[in-house]
């Protein structure tokens, strides 16, 4: 075990730093073998620093060779400074100085990807977190800001382009066919956004005028292979810099705006400064290459990133704990674009079953932590789907409870009063309730408070006093280290329908409040009294998902269906589909386990028949909402809702339950399926891909039919498509379809596709992620062999995520394979992943540390796995951390 390992980090333990840097100029000289880095750092003591922090100086530092260290042009002896584990401690330090400081790292052997590394034949960086305390020691802290001038210098021929954060400022040859460039970024940041690049890049060049007229440089550089994919990301920058300026007022800073793709990136993409670096996933595209999902992937992550210039980079958080300052807000600005650019309903509907699948098992795991972590022993651990989705959920209940008016006016002040600060996510909320003379105090609980609130509602209607009562009553599960919780402020926006499905005028305390009202829940039970309600509605819950709860309603079958029929709100009509869909499957899983014959309630059928029905006879319907209505609560959301996760049952059901519709539904299915087609040249726009995710969603449902002609349909869907988006629904059909009769087609066709995109790196990976995720038992002798393909790598992530990560996080039925292979298996891989790269090892770790939700027989095989997993040699922190926490 290492020293740092079990060391946890306290936000109650804050201090600001001693001392501040300045000025960081950074001389980075790039070799085959080392790289030697000098950085002279202009420093003096923070007048803000605590009068006990003494007068020493302690610099963060890891895995580099000293070499040489001055104050003021001093030399240090040995014994005027100490490096022990990842600190170099100066003893004495005047008011004001310059430390110089040369150090030696080896980019090439660094395979965690964070700090400097090497990906394929380029070098590049991942700072955030702590990475830059692997390029030289610093301050490696969000809340000490510097001014950074870098130069860089490296081989001509091997790396033409050098690249670093703000402007270059300087460029020419020097002697041995070496080259430099300087750069300078005149905007003080924190280390955690120093990105630097060199190699052999080209780049596809734009431009964009900001509202107050200035030209800014867009250039997004790449290898010469990839040139042909660039161009979708080029336009997405430019709407996303549109949007920034109309929605938020936010003009860009610098003169230029580059992207970088590398292909070896532990995470989607980074936002240094003027210099965002992409995961070549999360960037390159064409429609030959990329499916739709791909498209609406790049354009939010591009926003994202773009985004962060100013929820991020001009104002920063003051320590980790703050993350979701940056990440939540961002996330929200984010989805918000996406809305904006595409289907509002629909964004909403991803997001919120996202958030309901991986988040709220997270809350509901040995790893939940509140928006605003109190503790953590390795951050990289803390980038999760709390911080940066819940996150954003709690901004935008905030956005919604001030409105568009006063949100705006907030997030104006907040960027003026905090510009080039290190802030808190106090400091947010504190700006929205001055702004608005709202009262935040009980809402912050959102901040501090981890788990799922549960809200259990009921309803009950007093025909002789015309009234619909409302009563909410809240919980929230324990989570480790808080057992016990104080209710959360939860704004529940609700309307209700009448017995045709209209909507009914809401009236309460005597006022009207049109048809949609939100309702104000900050006790732990409250009675909402509708007054002048005719006849027994039916309450349409949560619209818009106006809070990130589990909400449970007594709704009768006949109420669904009228929700899944009227009901104008994106969400709660989706969630009335699956709530119905629900209910079936806990009937048949009922049957199953008493041993009966499986029975569907044929109004599931109905309610179906209806939405194929309205695709058919309405061409101006949103196509891609009809597919959500159409697809069945995933295996992952069964298991997350489960009480003890019945993994086969749940399987065998959800199967059994989709080849039933799809029997009794075949002609419409196949009629809907007909009208989609189309012969037209791909576009990806949003009624485009919404036709095409309503064409390969029932294309699913025949292909799960025992009958050749529709696995004919799928070939031929395969043969004819002319983008990637078709191409791959079609193989994906056959690979998810446990039937013997199809599987020469699917050999044949998966044979097919590798032999065609075997070169295209992106399309490798999507050609083993669908392998890897098949929804077929038994499935891992085939990841094996996956693993010894020669495409599989397993330094790089993308590799590692599509092979490894979609066997253990997708395919629950094989993974969790009662003889306890799938688990042993993972903790094979997480053990040489720990050598090789932690903060992967440690994210492929999660579905195992959900043991508690399984029966007696897993729970032991996976307690087994992660203990294996405890004892092995050299266990990094972030490995050691999520294996201990979920031990205990
Ligand atoms: N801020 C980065 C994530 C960094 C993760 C470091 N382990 C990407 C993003 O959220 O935009
Ligand atoms: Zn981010």
């Amino acid at each position: 075990m290492k020293e740092s390992q079990g060391k946890t980090v306290y936000l109650r333990d804050y201090q600001p730093p001693a001392y501040l840097i300045d000025e960081t100029h950074l001389v980075v000289r790039l070799f085959e073998d080392r790289t030697l880095v000098h950085a002279r750092l202009a420093m003096r003591r923070n007048p803000d620093a605590s009068p006990e922090s003494g007068r020493e100086l302690v610099l963060n530092g890891a895995n580099m060779e000293l070499q040489k260290l001055t104050v003021d042009g001093r030399e240090l002896a040995a014994n005027d400074y100490t490096v022990s584990g990842e600190t170099l401690t100066v003893s004495k330090v005047p008011d004001k100085f310059t430390v110089e400081c040369d150090t030696l790292i080896k980019p090439q052997e660094n395979s965690t990807l964070e700090g400097l590394y090497k990906s394929r034949r380029m070098f590049c960086t991942q700072c955030e977190a702590e990475g830059f305390r692997k390029i030289t020691y610093y301050l490696d802290r969000p809340d000490v800001l510097s001014s950074f001038t870098t130069r860089i210098e490296a081989d001509k021929a091997k790396y033409p382009v050098l690249l670093s954060n703000g402007n270059n400022i300087d460029s020419g040859d020097l002697e041995d066919g070496r080259h430099f460039a300087t750069w300078e970024d005149p905007f003080k940041k924190p280390s955690y956004l120093f990105a630097l690049v060199a190699g052999d890049l080209e780049s596809v060049d734009s431009s964009f005028t900001t509202c107050s007229g200035r030209e800014v440089q867009l250039r997004i550089f790449v290898e010469s292979k990839d040139l042909d994919k660039c161009d979708f990301a080029m336009g997405a920058l430019k709407r996303s810099m549109r949007w920034d300026e109309e929605v938020y007022g936010r003009e860009y800073d610098l003169d230029i705006f580059m992207i970088v793709a590398v292909d070896d990136f532990n995470m989607g993409a980074m936002e240094n400064k003027g210099l965002n670096i992409f995961n070549s996933s999360c960037v390159l595209a064409n429609p030959a290459t990329s499916t739709d999902q791909a498209f609406q992937r790049i354009e939010s992550i591009v926003g994202h990133e773009y985004f962060h210039n100013w929820s991020g980079n001009r104002v920063t958080c003051r320590d980790w704990f703050q993350l979701s300052l940056k990440e939540g807000f961002t996330v929200y600005r984010d989805s918000e674009f996406s809305a904006d650019m595409g289907s509002r309903a629909v964004n909403r509907i991803e997001d919120v079953s996202m958030l309901r699948t991986v988040q709220f098992a997270e809350d509901a795991g040995p790893m939940a932590h509140s928006v605003r972590p109190e503790s953590y022993m390795e951050i990289s651990n803390f980038y999760t789907v709390t911080i940066y989705e819940k996150g954003a959920e709690v901004v935008r209940m905030q956005a919604n409870l001030l409105g568009p008016e006063l949100f705006r006016k907030g997030t104006d002040r907040y960027f003026d009063n905090f510009d080039g600060m290190a802030v808190t996510t106090e400091d947010f909320v504190s700006t929205m309730e001055e702004v608005s003379g709202l009262d935040l105090g009980q809402f912050r609980r959102w901040y501090s408070q981890a788990g799922t609130p549960k809200l259990e509602c009921s309803g009950s209607y007093d025909a002789g006093a015309q009234t619909f009562t409302l009563t909410i009553r809240q919980s929230c599960p324990p989570t480790p280290g808080h057992p016990e919780k104080d209710p959360f402020y939860i704004p529940v926006r609700v309307g209700l329908l009448d017995e045709y499905g209209k909507p009914v005028s809401l009236h309460m305390a005597g006022r009207e409040h049109g048809e949609d009202i939100v309702l104000h829940l900050a006790e732990p039970s409250q009675d909402f009294v509708f007054e002048k309600v005719a006849s027994r509605p039916v309450p349409a819950l949560l619209r818009g998902f106006s809070a990130p709860v589990r909400l449970s309603y007594p709704f009768a079958r006949d109420d669904l269906m009228l929700l899944m029929q009227f009901e104008k709100d994106g969400f709660v009509r989706w969630e009335a589909a699956q709530q119905l869909a629900l209910q079936v499957i806990n009937d048949l899983m009922d049957s199953r386990q008493k041993g009966n014959k499986k029975e569907v309630d044929q109004r599931l059928v109905t309610a179906y028949e209806s939405v194929l029905e309205l695709a058919l006879g309405d061409a101006g319907i949103d196509k891609a909402m009809v597919a959500h209505l159409l697809l069945l609560p995933t295996e992952a959301y069964l298991a997350e809702i489960a009480a003890e996760v019945d993994v086969d049952g749940i399987h065998e059901v959800r199967e059994f339950l989709r080849r039933f519709l799809a029997e009794q539904l075949e002609m419409k299915f196949l009629a809907v399926y007909e009208a989609c087609l189309s012969g037209a040249d791909y576009v990806y726009t949003a009624d485009e891909s919404a036709r095409r995710s309503l064409q390969n969603t029932v294309l699913n449902y025949l292909a799960s039919l025992d009958k050749p002609e529709h696995w004919q349909r799928v070939r031929q869907q395969y043969e004819r498509a002319n983008n990637m988006t078709d191409s791959s629904a079609a193989l994906r059909a056959l690979v998810n379809n446990p039937s013997a009769g199809s599987a020469m087609m699917r050999d044949e066709l998966l044979a097919h596709f590798y032999e065609k995109w075997q070169h295209e790196t992106l399309v490798v990976e999507q050609w083993l992620l669908m392998q890897s995720a098949a929804m077929v038992p038994d499935n891992l002798p085939q990841v094996v062999k996956l693993m010894a393909h020669p495409a599989f790598d397993i330094r790089n992530p993308n590799k590692v995520r599509s092979v490894i990560g979609a066997f253990c996080f997708n395919n629950a039925v094989s993974f969790h394979k009662l003889d306890g292979t799938g688990y042993e298996f993972l903790a094979d891989q997480v053990i040489t992943l720990n050598g090789i790269n932690p903060q992967i090892a440690s994210r492929l770790l999660t579905p195992l540390t959900r043991w508690k939700k399984y029966g007696q027989e897993r729970q032991s095989l996976m307690q087994q796995a992660l203990r294996r997993i405890l004892a092995a040699p050299d266990l990094s922190p972030d490995v050691y951390e999520v294996v201990s926490k979920s031990l205990n």
